[in-house]
């Protein structure tokens, strides 16, 4: 069993980090099937910045092979800022907690593997008994990097409540991780193929944290810094983010939080474009039935947008998680800088 969030509100931090620390311990020690990187289990024992990253956006996000060379251009942005990258995926049924160069390579390779699995909560379990190999949402994402005791997540796209999902209850699981995660996950808002009003609605229902981390209050939404909606806190700088997850955590509180990065401003006018794209690929999914497909339904969004701007929706998309690694980075380190 995954154990990680057991919490006691009299708990101060340090016992809070070694509780994490010695859950992994315990999972291994009963021969749960993780592996952890030696480079992030150093930086995890000795406290240093980490920041998980997730493989739903390569082996089912991107295609080849902008999904390979976009990962390792993530994991090399983290690097820069000091942070160790912690990439999380499943191969061969294992839990890998910081994927070696060849294991990355080999999930990306989803052409010779069209097998891998898309990775939610509910698929862990079975995806482990059964030895498939799978890219994490952000939501398996979230609790592995629980487990491991990393508290940074940085990705793209968060999912959320789908268009419609007042009737279908199309709601990502992700959500509802965050309530169960003690880590702070950076990401470019949620896509416009996405419902964001209820997104946001839900997330307040659920406690979760929402900052713009930004020069302005709004969301964002993806392709574009503007979403239209209001996020409840503004900050935009790495300190205040990594004292309001120290905060809540010093308290024992045992959810994440949701940080929206805008993607850079150069890309905001490509942004108002794509999204006419965006509502034709929605306008196609509902007609032919994709729409209720479950978890297909935001791959093959994500793939229809890609071919209906000729790939510049790809480029905006590597821009922005580029930069949320970057802000992710950042956070991690002055996360660290607390718990010394
Ligand atoms: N949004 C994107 N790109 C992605 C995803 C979302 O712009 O790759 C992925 C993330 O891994 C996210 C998942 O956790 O899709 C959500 O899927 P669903 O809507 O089926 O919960
Ligand atoms: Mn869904």
């Amino acid at each position: 069993m995954l154990k990680y969030a057991t919490s006691s509100p009299s708990l101060c931090l340090a016992r809070h980090s070694r509780r994490h620390a010695s859950s992994l311990v315990e999972s291994l020690r009963k021969g749960a099937p993780i592996d952890v990187h030696p480079e992030v289990q150093d930086a995890l024992a000795s406290r240093k910045a980490v920041v998980a990253l997730e493989t739903t956006i390569v082996t089912h996000g991107m295609p080849q092979p902008v999904n390979l060379e976009t990962a390792q251009s993530v994991e090399s942005i983290v690097r820069r800022t000091g942070a160790i990258p912690a990439t999380i995926g499943v191969i061969g049924g294992r839990v890998k907690i910081g994927l070696h160069p060849h294991e990355l390579e080999y999930l990306a390779d989803v052409k010779n593997n069209p097998g891998v699995v898309k990775l939610s909560r509910r698929d862990i379990g079975p995806a482990l008994a059964l030895s498939r190999d799978g890219g994490t949402t952000c939501s398996a994402t979230l609790i592995f990097a629980a487990l491991a005791g990393i508290r940074v997540f940085a990705t793209g796209g968060l999912g959320g409540v789908h268009r419609g999902g007042e009737h279908s209850m199309d709601v990502s699981a992700d959500l509802q991780e965050l309530t169960k995660c003690p880590v702070g996950l950076v990401s470019a808002g949620v896509k416009s193929i996405l419902d964001i009003g209820r997104t946001l609605e839900y997330l307040e229902t659920l406690g979760v944290p929402v900052l713009s981390y930004a020069d302005t209050d709004d969301f964002p939404a993806f392709y574009s810094r503007r979403s239209g909606f209001k996020s409840p806190w503004r900050i935009n700088d790495p300190v205040s983010a990594a004292r309001i997850l120290h905060s809540q955590w010093q308290l024992g509180m045992s959810n994440g939080a949701l940080f929206g990065v805008p993607i850079p401003e150069k890309y905001e006018a490509v942004g108002e474009e794509l999204q006419q794209s965006v509502e034709q690929a929605l306008r196609e999914a509902d007609d032919n039935g994709m729409s209720k497909r479950g978890k297909e339904a935001t791959p093959w969004l994500l793939k229809r947008v890609g071919e209906l701007t000729a790939g510049r929706s790809l480029a905006s998309n590597i821009a922005l998680i580029e930069n949320t690694a970057h802000v992710g980075g950042q956070i991690a380190i002055a996360y660290s800088e607390l718990e010394k």
